[in-house]
């Protein structure tokens, strides 16, 4: 009677040991996938060559035309960020090296209506 007793104590924690065990590979798993994701992410950012070019603008006569220029290349792709410096009439652009060169944000200000210069 005890020895049967014994052996279901034992038949009990062997199932709990092994849903413990399998609990624990669930998450792993989970844990895994998640990891993965991350993973997948951040060569994505990597990839990005961010680069900056300057520019000189032409017909840039009022706040505007430099606001116009800054929000045009803020909706364009491959650009991150337009910043005019209305005094200088300059524009400083940043963008993925490689998906965009200076040549195509030339073209990107040119369909916003203006004629950009590249600054060495
Ligand atoms: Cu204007």
């Amino acid at each position: 009677m005890d020895h049967e007793h014994l052996q279901q104590v034992r038949n009990m924690s062997r199932k709990i040991i092994i849903s413990v065990i399998s609990m624990l590979v669930i998450s792993f798993a989970a844990l895994g996938c998640e990891t993965g994701e991350a993973a997948a992410e951040a060569p994505a950012q990597a990839e990005e060559q961010m680069e900056t070019a300057e520019f000189d603008i032409d017909g840039m006569s009022c706040v505007s035309c430099a606001q116009a220029i800054e929000d045009g290349l803020d909706e364009a792709e491959h650009v991150i960020e337009g910043k005019i410096d209305f005094g200088a009439e300059r524009l400083s652009v940043e963008y993925d090296g490689d998906q965009i060169d200076v040549d195509g944000i030339i073209e990107l200000i040119d369909e916003i209506g203006f004629e950009a210069t590249p600054v060495d």
